[in-house]
């Protein structure tokens, strides 16, 4: 187990991604879970034919649409808890601000692959997502309420570019397809109580199966400019944030925030 704050810092500079096994404990987990899973149940009453047909995540868990304050107010206090902060605090040492929030269950169709990506991929052709990989930092930390297969990433590729095979088959070019096994990969089991970090915009993918049901938190380094991203709704107002312990995450971001705005 790597616990150390620099030996954290190390793993992630060099490799991409680190794991704390056991990090958390069942009394936390039970809170987590509890809150969760309350959210999960509506989200999907709400999103019946989505989930069905194409879901494998849903997002914005902090919002209000699903939950009540008391529940966004536990849930906001696990995001920002101190063990979270220290790992966070270890790898964006400077303002580092809350982002959003994503749920990963196993799909329910069956025929859905589980495929590669870098998170900038989405917003960026080839020339950007090289430019978004030496300038920005975006983590995701993965909380898995149960034990779950958990995620196959390639160490070393939030620094580096990919290989011709890598990047033909996360763009799905030249024939190939997003689900293909990858050379490099290695795979990250996770049980209840584990802490995966990883960089966003390393080559990664989901492995489902179990009982996959993972909390994963996305926090940015204000250098790169993610403000935009983030929904108003999803951050606490101020009847919250003075229930908060430590809510610098959340005040970073609603600084962030108002600064585009001026
Ligand atoms: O678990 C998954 O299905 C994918 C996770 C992922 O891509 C992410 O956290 O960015």
């Amino acid at each position: 187990m790597v616990e150390n704050r620099s030996q954290l810092n190390s793993s992630y500079d060099e490799q991409g991604y680190f794991v704390i096994r056991n990090y958390f404990n069942p009394s936390e987990l039970s809170v987590l879970r509890n809150v969760i899973l309350k959210f999960h149940q509506l989200w999907k009453d709400d999103n019946q034919d989505f989930y069905q047909e194409d879901a494998f995540n849903s997002s914005l868990i902090t919002g209000s649409k699903y939950l009540e304050p008391d529940d966004r107010v536990k849930l906001f206090n696990f995001i920002s808890c101190q063990k979270l902060m220290a790992v966070v605090d270890s790898v964006i040492p400077t303002k580092p601000a809350f982002m959003n929030t994503q749920l990963f269950f196993n799909p329910f169709n069956q025929q859905q692959n589980s495929f590669w990506h870098r998170d900038c991929q989405y917003d960026h052709e080839v020339d950007g997502q090289k430019k978004a990989i030496e300038e920005t930092q975006v983590l995701h930390l993965r909380v898995p309420l149960f034990d779950e297969l958990g995620m196959e990433l390639i160490p070393g590729t939030h620094k580096r570019w990919d290989s011709d095979e890598e990047l033909a088959v996360r763009q799905e070019e030249k024939g190939r397809h997003s689900n293909e096994n990858l050379a490099g990969g290695k795979e990250i089991n996770l049980a209840a109580g584990d802490l995966l970090v990883f960089s966003a915009d390393m080559i990664h993918r989901g492995l489902y199966g179990l009982d996959r049901l993972s909390l994963d938190i996305l926090i940015f380094d204000p250098a790169g400019n993610f403000a935009d991203y983030v929904d108003d709704d999803c951050l606490p107002d101020n009847a919250m944030l003075d229930k908060i312990s430590d809510p610098r995450l959340f005040v970073n971001t609603l600084e962030l925030k108002s600064l585009a705005l001026s």
